[in-house]
């Protein structure tokens, strides 16, 4: 660059004028055009410019105002008392000079007591109530003038449309914020995805275009809820002497007040505050951006006033920025177990909160597409808790004139095979299956890894050193390791490489669930492994079992079990097991099925599957079915219908069905299918224990955490318990499964702790459907 530094004017300028174009896009438009943290790093450098410059300060700077300019569809409202802004402390540091100033102003040397609110990224509003009534919803707009969105604010649920008790104040004016919990965020994003309308980038942006419906009836379809902060009018009552006393007052009138809510006394306080909140607030079901700490006596707070129009007794405190800026360098092509190829961003390392990002995920192509994300662009990262840093979107802006497009490849980058698009469309696979170095790899990581086979000390590294050594080749190969084959590779001493050879001599009597997720089976999880080992009962009644069995299973669909029955339909997997199990490896197993499984299969539960997998019983319905299947009883018995050609008819089977299941049968191999399944369920019955008067859950101890939507906790107790299920109050090794509701806290950190399977509410209402007890 060659051009001179411009001159203080004309950076303040320029700075004005991106920053009011980055707030209209944010408050106005709905749609961010830079991560956070950039407007705050813009916003402090024409403060600095300003405090350098007073002379070329004016009014309309946007250091001079917060918020941005109403829409025009909405009635304008002034507010009585402005809605004040806050001031900001980035650091410790700051938070503490913040404390200073107040001791000092006050001239007070004993421990201030503060009230710590997580700062609820959402929408400011204002509520007027009159007599008890609510009469008014205004947004903040600029602070002193918003807009009028009372029928809009009348559909949130949290917000009360008469105050509580008999004495309300005759004037009652409460702040607070709106917000969208992310359990509802998702919710809404599905929903808008599939009635092809825009999707909303965050929660707060998703509240904010919902109150800004000039149609409140879509406002109230939409997950809103409102915490209230402070009181900006009160008459006919006296005013509380304390910030914590309005907090408490406003609670007992029915108005929302978070529950994280503190009071801290003294500096330390409020930042052990911070901090745990810090630590927490992936866990929390709405964004938060902060901590807000307000002097909890009144009568200090008009003591301390205000600068320009953010309040001295009140300050937030902000986390660390979850979003940044940075360049896009290029894009590889990562391929997974199942041959999935995921584009792998590789970014010019930029730190967010705190950890130097330098690969992020891109998702998919067609995401790449959506997005118009190029090589070169400069894009916005996320990186939220552990989970893995992700592109969010480019900067159109900032794109440089020699960006290139992203393409999908057309070989596989490792071993050169075609890759396919499945039939979804979006996922691009390799073909070349074990073929394919990096599917193999894949397959021994996952096959080793701590929820399937468990293999201490077979880590990523020393797999890859193995297989780049030709070691191993496959799963079995494993079993045939010496510890002289592995000592010396990646820092292996002969002790971690006894040590591994005894991992993997343990490992051989892991459970039949265990060892059938760690094969790797495509579209089978934990849940599916246990429900195929505790219904087959041994690995032998699986591989042998034809397509139509695993219908049977519960919670299996058609497309899992496809993927079940392609597994053991395919050669080298069959190798490979029959190697598993002559090195030894013994998965330990029931040895018989269960009697709740073959309880399930009849003729007319045999039919049905056969209709889902696509036999021709067009026309022929469930209920039909279900007569056809009672009359019968059994296959035999329908053959010597069927080959009887009678006209026999009974109870709820219409004339001409059995000709057209005749007609089925003969179309394609479905006689021999079912003949096969059938034996087969036969052969299941027989081994299957007598004794089928014990319930399901017999034995089973299962433990309710958190909060259910859809059933109260003594539903969800008593449900299990008809089950045969105890339902206990502490996770323990013996648990048998965690049920995990909204804001679980504790004790699903011990079950994940302790490795116990866990059910969400959806997987749980699933569950007991499952087991005939219908929840909606
Ligand atoms: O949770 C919040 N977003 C929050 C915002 C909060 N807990 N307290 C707040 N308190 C104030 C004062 C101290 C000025 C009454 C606020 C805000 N203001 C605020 N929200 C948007 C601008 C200012």
């Amino acid at each position: 660059m060659t051009s001179k530094t411009p001159s203080p004017a004309e950076q303040i300028r320029q700075l004005r004028e991106t920053l009011n174009d980055w707030s209209y896009r944010y408050y106005v438009l709905d749609e961010p055009a830079v991560p956070d943290a950039e407007y705050d790093r813009g916003f402090r450098r024409l403060q600095a410019l300003e405090e350098k410059h007073p002379d070329l300060v004016s009014p309309d700077s946007p250091t001079q105002r917060v918020g941005d300019q109403p829409l025009d569809a909405f009635q304008q409202v002034r507010h009585r008392v402005p809605m004040l802004s806050l001031s900001n402390a980035f650091s410790d540091d700051e938070l503490r000079d913040f404390d200073q100033r107040i001791h000092e102003r006050l001239d007070v040397r004993e421990k201030v007591v503060y009230v710590a609110e997580p700062k609820l990224d959402g929408l400011a509003v204002s509520l007027l109530y009159e007599n008890g009534e609510l009469v008014r919803g205004a947004t903040r707009g600029d602070g002193e003038t918003g807009e009028d969105i009372t029928a809009n604010v009348r559909t949130i649920k949290s917000i009360p449309l008469r105050l509580r008790g008999d004495n309300p104040p005759s004037v009652l004016e409460v702040r607070g914020e709106v917000v969208m919990p992310h359990s509802g965020f998702q919710e809404l994003n599905r929903r808008q995805q599939q009635a092809e309308q825009k999707t909303f980038a965050n929660p707060r942006n998703a509240a904010a275009g919902s109150l800004r419906q000039l149609d409140p009836r879509i406002t109230a379809a939409r997950p809103l809820e409102f915490y209230a902060y402070s009181l900006a009018q009160l008459e006919g009552e006296p005013w509380p002497d304390t910030h914590s006393a309005i907090l408490k007052r406003l609670r007992a009138l029915n108005l929302r007040v978070n529950p994280e809510i503190k009071n801290c006394q003294g500096i330390e306080a409020l930042l052990a505050f911070y901090h745990d909140i810090l630590e927490r607030r992936d866990r929390l079901d709405y964004d938060i951006d902060g901590v807000v700490y307000k002097v909890d006596r009144m009568d200090w707070q008009r003591d301390l006033g205000f600068v320009s129009r953010a309040p001295r007794w009140a300050i937030a405190h902000k986390f660390p920025a979850q979003e940044e800026l940075t360049v896009l360098n290029e894009v590889d092509w990562q391929v997974g177990r199942t041959g999935a190829l995921t584009p792998v961003a590789k970014l010019e390392p930029v730190q967010v909160g705190g950890v130097t990002v330098s690969n992020a995920t891109l998702h998919n192509i067609d995401e790449i597409r959506r997005l118009d994300i190029r090589i070169g662009d400069t894009v916005v990262v996320y990186r939220a808790g552990d989970v893995i840093p992700k592109v969010v979107r480019a900067v159109p802006e900032r794109r440089p004139k020699d960006a290139r497009e992203i393409h999908l490849p057309d070989q596989c980058p490792v071993c050169g095979s075609e890759i396919l698009r499945a039939d979804d469309g979006v996922v691009a696979r390799c073909t070349g299956g074990l073929i394919c170095g990096a599917q193999r790899r894949e397959a021994i990581k996952h096959f080793a890894s701590r929820r399937a086979m468990d293999i201490d000390g077979l880590g990523e590294k020393l797999v890859d050193a193995l297989v780049d050594r030709n070691l191993i080749d496959n799963v079995a190969d494993l079993y045939r390791l010496k510890a002289e084959d592995v000592a010396g590779l990646e820092r292996m001493g002969e002790k971690s490489a006894d040590n591994l050879i005894q991992a993997l001599e343990n490992s051989k009597k892991n459970s039949l669930s265990r060892f059938l997720f760690a094969l790797g089976i495509l579209q089978i999880g934990e849940e599916t492994a246990k429900a195929l080992a505790d219904s087959f009962g041994d690995l032998q009644s699986i591989r042998r079992a034809p397509l139509l069995l695993f219908l049977e299973v519960p919670d299996v669909g058609v497309e899992v079990a496809k993927a079940i029955a392609a597994f053991f339909a395919e050669e080298h997997n069959e190798t490979v097991i029959d190697g598993l199990l002559k090195a030894g490896v013994e998965p330990q197993s029931p040895g018989q099925p269960a009697a709740a499984f073959v309880k399930r299969f009849s003729l007319a539960s045999m039919l049905r599957a056969a209709k889902r997998l696509g036999m021709d019983l067009e026309g022929i319905g469930e209920k039909t079915l279900e007569s056809v299947g009672r009359h019968y009883g059994s296959w035999p018995e329908l053959l010597k219908a069927l080959q009887a050609k009678t006209s026999e008819t009974a109870p709820g089977i219409k004339a001409g069905t059995l000709d057209k299941i005749a007609a089925a049968l003969d179309k394609g191999d479905w006689r021999p299918r079912l003949e096969q399944a059938w034996e087969q369920a036969e052969t299941l019955r027989s081994r299957a224990p007598e004794d089928q008067a014990g319930r399901p859950l017999d034995g089973q101890t299962w433990v309710l955490t958190g909060t259910l939507s859809r059933l109260t906790r003594d539903q969800a107790k008593a449900h299990l318990e008809s089950l045969g299920a105890k339902v206990a109050g502490s996770v323990s090794k013996k648990t048998a499964r965690v049920v995990a509701g909204e804001a679980a806290g504790s004790k699903l950190d011990k079950a994940r702790d302790l490795d116990v399977s866990i059910l969400d509410e959806d997987a749980f209402v699933h569950f007991l459907n499952g087991h005939g007890i219908s929840v909606s």
